[in-house]
């Protein structure tokens, strides 16, 4: 694709960065390749911090790579000094001269087709014979060019795209020419050739696409757009679509190169006297108004119709009839980008001698969001943000009120001499009244007092207060008893030290006042109590050290041996896995020679449900003191299905053994396989694997076992297991890019996780990790790394709910992960996030 790319840009270099290792097999594949390609003028530059060594970078340029940049040049040059100095070395104009390109370009060689465009361009003069062959040629050209405006940021590109995709769906033989043009910069020269940004769909055989920078202010197109289109045509493309960079009036411009022209804009064009404007409203055949999901589309969509009807002395049809769309690019299979597809090509046929009729299929519906949020929700986070301010402001509200009944409580204290009794309702008055003598009645008007003062006080509030005692000795006693999820759990509240000095692992403030209990409370309190602030449960869990066993390297057996040797001997096994970037990226560990350098490569290679087996085996997945991480996002729900299919087999393999079936299950496996080799475990099992996992590789628990057995197995096995899956795909599309969906498709998978996890009774496994980390290393401060993920969190929330989920029933299956640093604001990262978290889960979410 980059090797394409550049070819057919006819650029001077290729800069890439590359940090997942297998980087001298990619960038001497990338080389070797523009060389059989005839191509090896292309310079190849790069960089990847440390990760490329000395060595490797004199090697690989030694190979022919131009230069690859180390932290030492970052050091030494900084980063504009590489840049200019990669500058110095590409800059020099293509096409200063031609070889009988453009008597082959009929032959559709992208680098014939793209030096003579770039000779046109650069070097005219060298280019004259050869554009007049074309211009010859062309004159019985039947392509019909179909010319592309509007407003920049429309989403002009993901529409050419969308078109492209459906032309190509349409006519599975024909080929598609594409002209881009962005504007150059006046005061630079310069021009950011970005429109291919958003394209998937030409990269295919059928496409060739060419960007041009305009080179002049002011103006839509380049200079050259005429001659590109006519080497274009030259080359027999079946269709040529020219997008331009859509400034204003020069819009109009390209009529002059165009068969069939579409206008596009966006509902938000302010108005409707600004459609006056809109000179190509007058002139094109077609208008998008993408980006229909818009506020006001419906009420843009006939506006511009009744302009069109005005401008086109219309005034007897129907508004409906207009060839004026809504579309949404950006949404898969949009209803307004099909209907506007087949509208495109109805109108290429109607006016150009063309073969091109459409045979494509449309529904009568109009562009509609599919929303991920709800529109009416997507206050979420203003409204998460009054609600947590509000709490804080009732929470002073009320230590203000307990502060003042303190103050009339000691005032009582002292007048009567003695400590009032405090009860449910308040203060025992009788007890008061019976000891005071002479000053009775100021002790009424004290009682009087502190109970009208006590109607301002919540009695969960009062509740807080006269529990605070108990709170304080539950924490003096040995030991600390509480329940997770129904198992009793009993803790040692103190630690010796050497001097036999008990020190309290839980130590309470010397707090008296009653204000200074409840704030504390409130916003602090103890951990395992709302709003966590100091943790989720009363102590931290013993006999499992919160370290993880981290790795990945290689394939399935060798992080397999690594797993069991950092993990020999103790008791709580948690592994954390890192996988490759051919995982993350859901690739196929093939002979690909572009990804065959990563395979196994700063993580483990994990691609299906053996290699998994395989990766765990000798670790009971379903034991309570195993537990699983696994740092994987695009591809989650995939390895999630391994990994849980790994556990169950497990206890497959455990069942078969206690009922003596390992010969009956065997023959059947030998039924199955019929001779074929099994997968295996590759080398020796290594120290603390029992082989546990291994017994049904190559096939499936329910390939061997009753039905019923199976299922009651699967059921009791998923609702065991331990662990985490990344799977946070909001920070992808954020922070690390390991997108291999849309950002709503992989959402709803996400949902559809969590529903079975549900269903399923999933409640020890975390089907997310909403992170912090890859945000701060994408460069978030500690603030913004808390603000960016809680957003996320919220987001889950909100689309969780929306799509009917009990937040009680999901809550507990969402986890947080946070980078730490060295700034003071790390050391409270996980208390504020708790306290924000806790605050809205419970008061605005009703948790
Ligand atoms: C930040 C970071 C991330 C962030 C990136 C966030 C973001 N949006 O940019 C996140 C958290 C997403 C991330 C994820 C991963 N990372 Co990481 N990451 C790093 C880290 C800490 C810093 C890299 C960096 O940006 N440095 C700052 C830049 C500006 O400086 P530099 O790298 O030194 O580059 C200089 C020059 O080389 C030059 N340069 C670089 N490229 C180019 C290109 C051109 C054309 C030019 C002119 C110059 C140039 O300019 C720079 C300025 O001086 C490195 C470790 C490290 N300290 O290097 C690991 C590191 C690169 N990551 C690593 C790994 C393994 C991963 C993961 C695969 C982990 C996993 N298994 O899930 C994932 C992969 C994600 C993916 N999409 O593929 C490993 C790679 C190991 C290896 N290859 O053997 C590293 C080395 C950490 C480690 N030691 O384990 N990572």
């Amino acid at each position: 694709e980059v090797v394409n790319t550049a070819i057919q840009e006819d650029a001077n270099a290729i800069a890439m960065t590359s940090y997942q290792g297998g980087h001298n097999e990619y960038f001497k594949y990338m080389y070797d390749l523009l060389k059989e390609k005839g191509a090896d003028h292309i310079k190849i530059f790069g960089g990847g911090g440390g990760v490329i060594l000395p060595e490797e970078i004199k090697d690989l340029m030694d190979y022919g790579i131009t230069r690859i940049y180390s932290p030492d040049d970052g050091r030494a040059m900084g980063l504009q000094g590489m840049i200019n100095d990669l500058v110095k070395q590409a800059d020099f104009p293509v096409g200063d001269s031609l070889n009988g390109e453009a008597k082959v370009l009929n032959k559709k060689d992208p680098k014939a087709i793209a030096r003579v465009i770039s000779a046109a361009e650069n070097f005219p003069e060298v280019a004259k014979d050869a554009l007049e062959t074309i211009h010859k040629k062309n004159k019985t050209s039947k392509t019909p060019v179909l010319g592309i405006t509007g407003t920049g940021g429309a989403g002009k590109s993901s529409l050419v795209d969308e078109l492209g995709r459906r032309f190509l769906i349409d006519f599975p033989e024909k080929t598609i020419g594409l002209i881009s043009v962005d504007p150059s910069k006046r005061k630079t020269g310069g021009a950011l050739l970005g429109d291919r940004i958003p394209m998937n769909a030409i990269n295919s055989p059928r496409v060739y696409m060419r960007s041009l920078a305009t080179r002049q202010s002011n103006l839509a197109l380049s200079k050259y757009v005429s001659e590109a289109i006519e080497v274009l045509k030259a080359a027999e493309y079946d269709i040529i679509i020219l997008e331009t960079s859509g400034i204003g009036q020069s819009d109009t411009e390209i009529l002059e190169h165009s068969d069939v022209s579409l206008y596009v804009m966006t509902p938000e064009f302010g108005a409707a006297t600004q459609l006056e404007k809109i000179d190509m409203l007058d002139f094109a055949d077609l208008v998008a108004i993408n980006k229909f999901d818009k506020r006001g589309a419906l009420d843009a969509l006939r506006d511009v119709k009744k302009q069109y009807m005005r401008n086109h002395n219309l005034w007897h049809e129907d508004p409906e009839t207009m060839p004026v769309f809504g579309t949404i690019a950006s949404q898969f299979n949009d209803p307004g980008m099909n209907t506007l597809y087949k509208a495109i090509m109805d109108k290429i046929v109607e006016k150009t001698d063309s073969d091109l009729k459409s045979t494509f299929e449309i529904s009568k519906e109009m562009s509609e969001k599919i929303f991920v949020i709800p529109p009416a929700r997507t206050r979420y986070l203003s409204e998460i943000a009054e609600n947590n301010r509000a709490y804080d402001k009732t929470a002073n509200a009320q230590v203000e009120v307990a502060q003042k009944l303190y103050g009339i409580f000691k005032t009582l204290e002292s007048v009567v001499g003695e400590t009032p009794k405090l009860d449910k309702s308040g203060i025992d008055s009788e007890s008061v009244s019976s000891r005071a003598t002479d000053n009775k009645d100021f002790v009424k008007l004290l009682i009087g007092e502190f109970d009208r003062v006590k109607l301002d006080l919540d009695p969960y509030n009062w509740e807080v207060i006269t529990g605070w005692d108990d709170k304080v000795n539950r924490y003096k006693e040995p030991v600390y008893s509480f329940k997770v999820r129904g198992k009793e759990i009993k803790i040692e509240t103190h630690t010796e030290s050497l001097s036999h000095t008990q020190i309290p692992k839980v130590a309470l403030p010397k707090y008296e006042a009653w204000g200074d209990i409840l704030r504390w409370c409130l916003q602090e309190n103890v951990p395992g109590e709302f709003p966590f602030t100091a943790g989720l449960y009363p102590f931290k869990r013993q006999g499992e050290d919160p370290t993880r066993m981290f790795a990945g390297e290689g394939g399935p057996e060798r992080t397999n041996r690594r797993f069991h040797y950092v993990s020999l001997g103790l008791p709580a096994k948690r592994l954390s896995t890192a996988f490759d970037s051919v995982t993350l990226y859901g690739n196929d560990p093939d002979y690909r020679p572009d990804i065959y350098g990563k395979i196994g490569n700063a993580g483990v290679s994990i691609c299906c449900l053996d290699d998994a087996k395989k990766l765990y085996s000798g670790f009971n997945l379903a034991d309570p003191m195993t537990s699983v991480s696994m740092t994987i996002n695009g591809p989650a729900p995939m390895l999630l299905g391994f990994f849980m299919n790994a556990a169950i087999d497990q206890q497959c393999e455990l069942y078969i053994k206690e009922h003596g079936l390992e010969k009956e299950v065997e023959s059947k496996i030998a039924k199955l396989y019929k001779g074929k080799d099994r997968p295996q475990y590759h080398g020796d099992i290594p120290e603390g694997n029992d082989g546990l996992g291994l017994m049904l590789l190559g096939v499936t628990g329910d390939q061997v076992l009753p039905k019923d057995v199976y299922e009651d197995i699967k059921a009791k096995t998923i609702s065991q297991v331990r662990g985490t899956v990344q799977a946070d795909i909001l920070k992808e599309d954020q922070a690390q890019n390991t997108c291999i969906f849309s950002t709503e498709f992989a959402l709803r998978l996400m949902g559809d996780v969590q529903e079975y996890f549900i269903q399923n009774n999933i409640r020890n496994f975390y089907s997310v990790s909403i992170s912090g980390y890859h945000i701060a290393e994408a460069g978030a401060n500690p603030i913004s790394q808390l603000a960016f993920t809680l957003a996320n969190g919220f987001t889950y929330v909100e689309y969780y709910l929306s799509r009917g989920m009990d937040i009680n029933k999901f809550g507990p299956n969402l986890s947080f992960f946070f980078s730490n640093g060295i700034d003071p604001e790390y050391a409270v990262i996980g208390r504020v996030a708790r306290k924000i978290w806790a605050k809205a889960l419970k008061h605005k979410y009703g948790a």
